[in-house]
């Protein structure tokens, strides 16, 4: 349903690409729109365009005196809740919301809603993908790169939205016919307090559930059960670990799909994508469109076809008989274990980056057990080294060229390299696409000197 926004003072909060697009949103219902960013320098060139549209900037710091005159902040994912200007805003009253809530107010197609530590953005792709072969008209996007509310005024049969914790931090009615809980492990606690902090914000995503919308969720995940316990949905699990009597479950090679009366068997061996927590994503995007009525055999299709994304376990090819593998999305710990669970030993691998002050314990056995150098990057690097010491040998880079280099001269044949920095990139790059870009073209760079096999 449409909100009024007329002639109401709108403050948006971080001038990245959220906090573009949603002031096109709000000057298109004609709001009086100030953008605010505490950087001056280094801002997207959309600001020019946005300016002759009538939005006001706010750069350089964020000004009380604009807050306080405003009816409405609404916040970017990256800006933290607590910063001083919006504890001011929250004692006198002013109302704060994200994008997601104002972007699902005007959305008029079903929602279907993803989060989780990870796989987000590969089950959010997939579940567009399948969407689509079955002919419907679909948005996909959210924290996997376009903004929600680009989605308002296009007429969708479907919205997929990858949602990140931060999302949901700030929502407030939100209630998509379909949430997916994938897994919860720990991240940004650069950002929150505490994990119990970090799972309440996943948790959000059922706040708002009734009777007849369904929570997805993985049942081999404690913390994904603990979240979900409340929600009135109706609950439709995936477990790659036991065999579900009603539910989607991984019963040895084969994805078994149990609804009501019926049964439906998928072989794993068919897919492109590797690794069980990939059958886990494909399994988790299959609910929707089978309990949606899509036939079996076109959504299976889908995922047949589905090569995974870019930066993402991505194969690079073979040099000198080593295999590299480029996971710069592998951005928290819990996914480098996957991402080393699925090589065999020995493994060269380059982590580090900004430092989200996570447990390291659980990727000591990892380490211990599959990698033979451990090449640290970025501002990581010094807890990383004191928690890895005696596992692997430890070695420092101080760019992507010096550890890409290092990492040819300490591989051998039948070994693997891996990029899987179980860190942000912000430190060094400006994104983790930046990162995997620049170590693809370090290994092509070297690949031209050696003898390479390419990967697709
Ligand atoms: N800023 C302020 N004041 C502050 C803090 C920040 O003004 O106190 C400003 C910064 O100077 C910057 C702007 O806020 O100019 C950036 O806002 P943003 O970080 O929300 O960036 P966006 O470009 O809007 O991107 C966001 C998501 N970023 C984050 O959550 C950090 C993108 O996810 C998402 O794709 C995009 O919205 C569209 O939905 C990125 C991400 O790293 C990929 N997400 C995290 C993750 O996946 O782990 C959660
Ligand atoms: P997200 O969007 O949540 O960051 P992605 O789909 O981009 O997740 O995958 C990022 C990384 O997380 C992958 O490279 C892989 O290492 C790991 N990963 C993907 N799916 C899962 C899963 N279901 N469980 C655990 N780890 C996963």
């Amino acid at each position: 349903m449409q909100r009024d926004y007329r002639d109401k003072k709108i403050v948006v909060v971080g001038a990245g690409s959220t906090g573009c697009s949603l002031s096109r949103f709000f000057r298109s219902r004609g709001a009086q729109v100030v953008l605010s960013d505490s950087r001056s320098a280094g801002l997207p060139d959309a600001l020019d365009e946005l300016k002759k549209s009538g939005v006001e900037l706010d750069l350089g710091g964020h000004t009380q005196a604009i807050f306080m005159a405003s009816d409405l902040v609404v916040v970017s994912p990256g800006v933290p809740l607590d910063i001083p200007i919006l504890v001011v805003c929250r004692e006198r009253g002013i109302p704060i919301l994200g994008e997601i809530e104002i972007a699902w107010r005007e959305l008029s197609g079903t929602m279907i809603a993803i989060t989780g530590t990870n796989g987000k953005s590969t089950v959010t792709t997939l579940v567009g993908e399948m969407l689509k072969s079955w002919g419907e008209k679909v948005f996909v996007g959210g924290n996997l790169g376009i903004p929600l509310v680009d989605a308002v005024n296009h007429d969708f049969d479907w919205s997929v939205a990858e949602l990140s914790s931060f999302q949901l931090e700030t929502i407030e009615s939100f209630r998509p016919r379909y949430a997916m809980l994938l897994n919860v492990s720990e991240d940004h606690l650069d950002r929150y307090p505490d994990m119990a902090s970090y799972l309440a914000a996943k948790a959000r995503i059922f706040e708002n559930l009734q009777d007849d919308d369904v929570a997805i969720v993985n049942c081999d995940d404690p913390l994904v059960m603990q979240a979900v316990a409340k929600t009135r949905a109706i609950k439709v699990c995936f477990s790659s670990q036991s065999v579900l009597e009603s539910g989607m479950s991984l019963v040895g090679d084969k994805i078994v799909w149990r609804w009501q009366d019926s049964e439906i068997l998928f072989p794993v061996d068919e897919l492109q994508v590797r690794g069980c927590h990939n059958q886990e994503n494909v399994m988790a995007a299959l609910i929707p469109l089978l309990l949606e009525g899509c036939p079996a055999e076109v959504a299976w299709s889908a995922a047949k076809r589905f090569a995974g994304l870019p930066h993402r376990m991505e194969f690079l090819g073979e040099l000198r008989g080593t295999c590299w593998y480029n996971d710069s999305k592998g951005t928290n710990i819990g996914s480098v274990v996957k991402s080393l669970s699925g090589l065999t030993k020995p493994v060269v691998l380059i982590a580090g980056g900004k430092d989200k002050q996570g447990d390291l314990s659980s990727l000591a056995a990892p380490i211990k057990e599959k990698a033979a150098h451990l090449i640290l990057i970025g501002a990581a690097a010094e807890r990383m080294a004191k928690a890895f010491a005696g596992l692997a040998e430890i070695h420092r880079a101080k760019s992507m060229h010096e550890a890409v280099g290092l990492a040819d001269r300490l591989s051998n044949p039948g070994g693997a390299v891996l990029l899987s920095p179980g860190c942000s990139s912000f430190d060094m790059f400006k994104s983790f696409e930046e990162r995997g870009q620049i170590f693809i073209r370090e290994f092509r760079a070297l690949s031209r000197h050696g003898e390479c096999v390419n990967g697709n």
